[in-house]
Formats: structure tokens, sequence, C-alpha cells
């Protein structure tokens, strides 16, 4: 959009009367920012309003993007960058007297999901914006998002996350379009007269959904998306008879209710099989699909053709009763046939499977499932039946076979099964993480269905990640390659001729310098912690996860501390280890592991005689805005998993964007990475993906003979459990054991030594300038294909079939 100063001006002073009653010169912060956040948002209103039009009007394809958790950030800072205004704001607010900067900094992060699955949903609603796919999102308005984390004495402490404190000015509450969602209550099939089944669902529990929606803003284009985010209320019960007005059974069943939206799971690698999360599940998936059925039928278009004009995607298997829910909408509501509605629905379906690990891989037991959601259990049993039915006639005789692959089986409904079954499409996330899908994980299913996978290797959203997040590289690109790299990502390449360039490479050290003096400052701020705005920031951020392994960077910089003591004159270059993870608060071990890392920190920061040399720092509390801070001032990434874990990774993307060098094992994306920047530009280390298999396939490996042979691993192992280092002795020896006794889940004693040499490369490239800037140059240069707009962009022609309307 396009505005004046003054009229700008004219604008936040009028808005700011409406609202508080106040002159701009006695505004408090608070007021700054929803007067700015309130005007904002009618800024956008009708490019949004008007997207919407054009969307039904045009019967364009739509896409819904159903997902447990999106993880926004903060909403301000990206709206302004999006509508093209964000200099102009700027610089009138500081006519004003104010500052943007601060401004922006009022607004709580709605930390609506856990990590890379939840940012990855929010990346695609930004890049399917700018991209102009008509692209929505569809979720929970959960109350607490994920719990904010503190440091204490060294442990993670949970405290509740009520970011809807205060107002959120960004939503709409559009009470007309709530529906209502059904729970419990006894299902059936009914014999009618004429010898027909009908379904009969009766003594159900109704739970009141209420859309809250928020604007998509497109990058400086005329799309405005929405996402649509529920909230569990309790139906209006002046509209029951009056039989149901039990004062006291009403307010116990508010609590039931509301429990519904109240809380995200703050786990995302493990499955829990909690009632209340397949409610919440249920609950979005039957909203959204219930209000996007509705929204075709009042466009007079017919069921039949649903899937031209709409298209689910199951992030995960979270949505997975998308599937019966949409069979049930189209015939119990809508009369179709089972074949009719099968067909639509399966083209209207597809999935993205996230991780090959077994534990976060959903299955429901059959009488928690049964109970919740009788009439789409009877549903998920019929697609069963048929399936069994063609798994029978592949596989004829080896009923194991088809035991192994049904949906329902040893008493559990599988929500991956039902998923590839049930839609068009699977896609992984990395090319690795596809392979094995196919060659692994799910390899009966792609023998039966193999048209049906394919890759889709993640991206992240480069105004966010670059633009906003490194305002200075932002700059310098403009200046050396043009602008054209922020409509088009990929032409970040152009930056590639500068590798040698002296000026551009000194250009972009003087930008990593000053983000490596902003977040020094941040952390004396935070942790008192004086770091060295000249060591190398070495960094590890993410959640806190054992096939992560933080305790593989943990125990190298515990070795390092060894060979300090022991050799004064030891030559290293300084660096400062930098980690921020949370840990599922249920996950004891992650827990210890967070506790390690602060016990040394503690010791090692207080150590004369490590004489500044290395810096551990713990920041807490990681999520989007911490992310945006660390990210442009690190210059080594540590992404550092067991091959074959990490499905893929995203933070890896945003660090090469922002000119940090890469330290991997090749895993999930760090495989493309690789391919893009070219093995002189990565540092990769560790076993290789058929090293690891093969080591599963034989049962693991012998950790204890490594820790018998080489010194150096048993000096770091002995000084968890010798009081070497202080405050933690539980958690050193449980983590000892972790290592020895239970012998090395995660490969960590394995690839210690090619991590450390991986290190010590880090080091002598680092000390070559030259290098090390054109490296640099490089991994920012190569990082265009892995933006979100290219991701969505092979989503929308390769599974979705969207048009793209206007850019
Ligand atoms: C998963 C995986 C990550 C992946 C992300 C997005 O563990 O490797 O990058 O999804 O696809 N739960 C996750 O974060």
């Amino acid at each position: 959009m396009i505005i004046t100063k003054e009229q700008f001006k004219k604008d936040f002073e009028k808005k700011m009367l409406k609202l508080y009653a106040q002159e701009v010169e006695n505004a408090t912060i608070q007021m700054q920012y929803f007067t700015l956040g309130y005007l904002i948002k009618e800024y956008i209103s009708e490019g949004w309003a008007k997207t919407t039009t054009r969307y039904t009007k045009y019967g364009e394809k739509q896409v819904y993007y159903f997902s447990i958790e999106f993880l926004l950030g903060r909403l301000l800072a990206s709206n302004l960058l999006n509508l093209g205004i964000r200099n102009t704001v700027k610089e009138a607010l500081n006519e004003m007297g104010l500052n943007l900067k601060s401004i922006e900094d009022v607004e709580v992060d709605p930390g609506l999901g856990n990590g890379g699955l939840g940012r990855l949903a929010a990346c695609f609603m930004d890049s399917m914006a700018s991209s102009g796919i008509p692209g929505n999102g569809n979720g929970i308005r959960y109350k607490y998002g994920l719990f904010q984390q503190k440091i204490v004495d060294g442990y993670q402490v949970e405290l509740p996350e009520n970011w809807l404190r205060d107002d959120n000015v960004w939503e709409i509450r559009k009470s007309d379009k709530a529906v209502k969602v059904r729970f419990y209550g006894d299902a059936w099939m009914k014999p009618t007269d004429d010898g027909k089944l009908i379904p009969v669902h009766t003594d159900y529990q109704e739970v009141l959904a209420v859309p809250y929606d928020t604007a998509l803003v497109g990058y400086e284009n005329k799309t405005v998306n929405t996402l649509r985010l529920w909230n569990a209320e309790v139906p209006n019960y002046a509209d029951e008879p009056r039989g149901e007005l039990n004062f006291h059974k009403v307010l116990l069943n508010k609590r039931e209710i509301e429990s519904i939206s109240e809380v995200l799971y703050p786990d995302d690698s493990n499955h829990e099989g909690r009632v209340l999360r397949l409610k919440q599940e249920y609950f979005f998936v039957s909203a959204g699909l219930q209000s996007i059925v509705t929204q075709h039928k009042e466009a007079g278009r017919p069921l039949s053709e649903l899937h031209n004009f709409v298209a689910v995607h199951i992030n995960d298997t979270h949505p997975a009763v998308a599937i019966p829910e949409l069979m049930r909408i189209l015939m119990d509501e809508e009369g179709m046939e089972w074949n009719e509605a099968w067909h639509v629905t399966q083209n209207t379906m597809s999935y993205t499977n996230h991780t090959i690990m077994s534990e976060a891989l959903e299955k429901w037991p059959v009488e928690l499932f049964k109970d919740l959601l009788p009439r789409i259990y009877l549903i998920i049993e019929e697609i069963d039946r048929r399936f069994r039915e063609i798994l029978t006639a592949k596989f004829g005789e080896q009923q194991d076979q088809v035991e192994k692959m049904a949906i329902i089986s040893g008493g559990f409904v599988k929500m991956a099964h039902l998923c590839i079954h049930g839609t068009h499409s699977i896609n992984g996330v990395a090319k690795l993480h596809t392979e094995l899908l196919k060659s692994q994980e799910l390899k009966d299913f792609y023998m039966l269905y193999p048209y049906k996978f394919n890759n889709k290797t993640n991206g992240i959203t480069h105004r966010r990640w670059l633009m906003l997040a490194n305002p200075e590289l932002s700059t310098l690109l403009d200046d050396t390659i043009g602008t054209s790299w922020r409509r088009n990502p990929q032409d970040l390449k152009l930056f590639k001729k500068y590798k040698r360039d002296p000026e551009a490479q000194r250009k972009v050290e003087i930008i990593k310098q000053h983000n490596k003096e902003k977040l020094a400052e941040y952390i004396k701020e935070k942790n008192d912690i004086i770091i060295d705005p000249n060591s190398i920031f070495d960094v590890h951020v993410k959640r806190l996860h054992a096939y992560k392994r933080q305790l593989l960077n943990a125990l190298h910089i515990l070795h390092q501390y060894h060979e300090i003591l022991e050799n004064p004159n030891y030559d290293m270059v300084p660096k400062t280890y930098i980690f921020a993870a949370k840990a599922a608060p249920g996950y004891y071990y992650a827990k210890e592991v967070i506790k390690f890392i602060n016990a040394l920190a503690q010791q090692i920061n207080n150590d004369p005689r490590v004489k500044g040399l290395i810096k551990v720092v713990f920041l807490e509390n990681y999520g989007v805005t911490l992310a945006e801070k660390i990210i442009p001032a690190s210059e080594v990434s540590e992404q550092i998993s067991t091959t074959t874990k990490e499905a893929s990774g995203t933070s890896n993307m945003k660090f090469m964007m922002n000119g940090a060098i890469t330290l991997a094992t090749l895993d999930g994306a760090n495989v493309e990475i690789l391919e893009e920047v070219g093995d002189p530009n990565i540092v990769i280390f560790g076993m290789t993906e058929k090293e690891i298999l093969s080591y599963y396939r034989n049962g693991g490996y012998r950790s204890r003979e490594i820790y018998e042979s080489d010194i150096r691993v048993k000096r770091v192992l002995d000084s968890l459990v010798n009081g070497h280092i202080k405050g933690i002795p539980v958690e050193g020896v449980d983590i000892f054991k972790s290592l020895i006794d239970y012998n090395d889940e995660f490969f960590v004693l394995k690839d210690f030594d090619s991590y450390v040499d991986a290190q010590k490369k880090i080091d002598s490239l680092y000390q070559d300038r030259f290098t090390w800037n054109k490296m640099s140059i490089e991994n920012i240069s190569s990082s265009g294909v892995f933006s979100a707009d290219v991701t969505v962009m092979q989503y929308a022609s390769g599974i979705w079939d969207t048009r793209i309307i206007e850019r």
C-alpha cells in the first residue's frame, strides 16, 4: 500500500484519541503499540476483504493448511514489511518522537507451536500469501502458548504463557461463523424400512467452536489470506430445551469444554495418547471442515466437485481425523454415497510426514477413540475394512502383512496408515527423509502406492529471517546486487560473484560483527555474562532432544576445557558457545542435559585458568523472537543430529542465509545444503546414513569400547561422575549411564572423534579471514533455494493443483 508520512501521522493521532482519549505525547509504550497495531489492522482490512471476495467469486481453488501448531512469531514488523510501509511508518513515528523498534518489542510472541513443525506452518502461511496462492491456515487458538522457560540455578522451570492477557490486536472474532462439534455418545447404523442403514448419533456432548481470524499479508502484493484459529466454548444453553438448564452441570461442562483450546501440548517428539489431545485434534478439524463445506455450498457449488475447489493439507498426523470427518459430513449430512464421498475425500486431502521416529507416530487405543468419537470410529472401521480388502487382494495369504499395514490393528487406530490410504499425496520434508520413508519406515506403503509419495524439501521465509532479522545484510545485498532478491529469493545467487571481492567481504564481516555486538549486549543484560564479540560465535539452538545431540556439543566443550587445564599454553581461537533450548516438561533426560550445560557454563566461565578462551552461554526461553536476535549473530551453525533422525531441520537454512557456516552431520536438509554450497563451504562430520542403518540392523555398537580406548572420552566422561564438574551429582551419573550402560543410542561417543576434528577445522578456517568470509558469502548466496516461496510453489503445482493468482 502507499501512504505518506503526513497521512500516517494523522491516522495514528486520530486512532490514539479514539482508543485512549490520549494525545500521542502522553501515551505509554503499550498505548503506542496497540494504537499502531489496530491502525495497521485497519490498513490491512480492505485488501483482506477483497481477497476473500475474489476467492469465492472466481471459484479459485483454495488450500487449507490444517495444523495443530502455528508458530507465527510477532506480527507487527512483518505486517509493516509486507505492506511495504515499514520505512514510512518508522520515519513518521520518529518525527513524532516515537521509536518503532521499541514499539515492536511490546508485542508478545504468540508461541502456538513447539518447534520446526509449527514454524514451518507459519513460514508457509507467509510464503503462500506472498506468492499469491489462495491458502488459509486452520488450527487452534490456544489460550496458553508453549510455556515460558526460566533457568533457575541451572534448571529449567516452566511458567504459563498467557499470551492473550492483553488484547490480541490481530485477530477478529467471528461469532456468526461458529459451528458445533460433537463428542462422546452412542453411534450405530439403524436399518430403515426400505432396507437401508442410516447413521445415528445420540447423547453426544456439543462444543461450540468459535473462529478467530488473523490476516496473512502477502509481501507487496494484493493478497491477504486468512489464518483461522478455533476457540472452544460452551454452546448457548438458552437454545436448549429447559430440562438442560442445570446450572451445576453447565459449569462442570464449561471447564471441560474450555480446556480443549486451553493449552498446547509441549512435546512434538513424543505421542502421549491422552484423550484431551484427540479432542483437540477432532475439534479444530471438524470445525474447519464444516466451515469449508458451508462456504463451498454457499457459493452454489456441488459437493461432488469439492476437490476441484478445495485442497486440505494434513500437517503431520494430528489432523488425520479430517479424512473420516469429511466422509461423515459428505455422507451423513449431505447424503452422498460411500464411493463418491471417498473419491472426493482422497482427492481433497494430502499429507506431510515430519518424522521417522516411532515414538512420535500417533496411534490411538481403540477404546479411547470409540468412546470419544463413536461415529468417526464407525467410519474408520469401514475405511479399514475396505483397505484390508485391497491388501488381501495384493498379499493374499500373507495375513501378517495385511495386519501390519491395516489402519485398525492390535487394538490401535494408526493415524499414519489412515493418512496414507486416505490422501492422494504423501510427502517427506527433505530428500533424505523422503528416501528413508520409501526405503525403510513406510516401505510397504510405498510398494502399494508408489505414485503417492513425493518429496518437498522444507523452506523458510527470507522476509522474516533475512529482511527483518538482518536489516544491515539486507541493505548490503540491495547495494550490491539490487533489490530483486526480495521478491525472488533465488536471486541471492547474484551475490556469489562477490565472494572474493575484498570490499564485499569486509562489509559482510563488519555486519556480522555488529550483530555479534548486539547479541553480546543482550547476553550481558540477560545472563550477566560478558562475552567477547571477537570470539567465534558457535550456536546450537533448537528443541532439546537426545537425537539433536546438544550433549555431543557439551562434551566437546568439556574436552576443550580439559585440554586447556592440562596445557596452560593451549592455543585455540577463543570461542563462545551459545545454547538455547526448551525441553518438554516431562522429558527428564533432556532437562538433565540442560542442567549439565548450565553447570558447565558456570564452571568454565568462572575458571580463571580458561583465560576467556571459552565462554558458554545458555539463553533461556528460546522462541521465534529470540531466534531473530541470535541467528544473524551466529558464525557456526550446529546441526549435529544423529544421521537419519532429523527429518529436515529448518534453522540450518536460516543460519546459512545469515552467513553462518554449517557444522553438520549428513542428516535431513544438511545434505541438500551441502549440495548447494559445495564441500569447501560446509564442515561435515560423523557417521553416514549407511553406517548408521547398518549399526541399527546389528543392534547398535559397543560404546564402552570407545570409553575404554579413547582417553579423551574417558577423561570427559569421568569428570561427569567424579565431582570435577560441580553441581551435577545426579545428572552426571545419569548422562554417564545413558552413554555407557545404555549403550549410547544416539552415537554420541561414536561420532566424538570426528566432531573434535570438525571443530578443529572450523578454528583453522576461521583464522583465515579471506576463506571464512568467502564461505560466508557462498552460504548467503546459495540459500535462495531454501526459501519457502520455492517450497510452497512446489506444493501448489505438485500436490494442491492451485493456481497462482497474482504476485
Ligand atoms: C519436525 C522435524 C524437523 C522438521 C520439521 C518441519 O523434527 O526435522 O524440520 O518437523 O518439517 N517436529 C519437527 O519439528
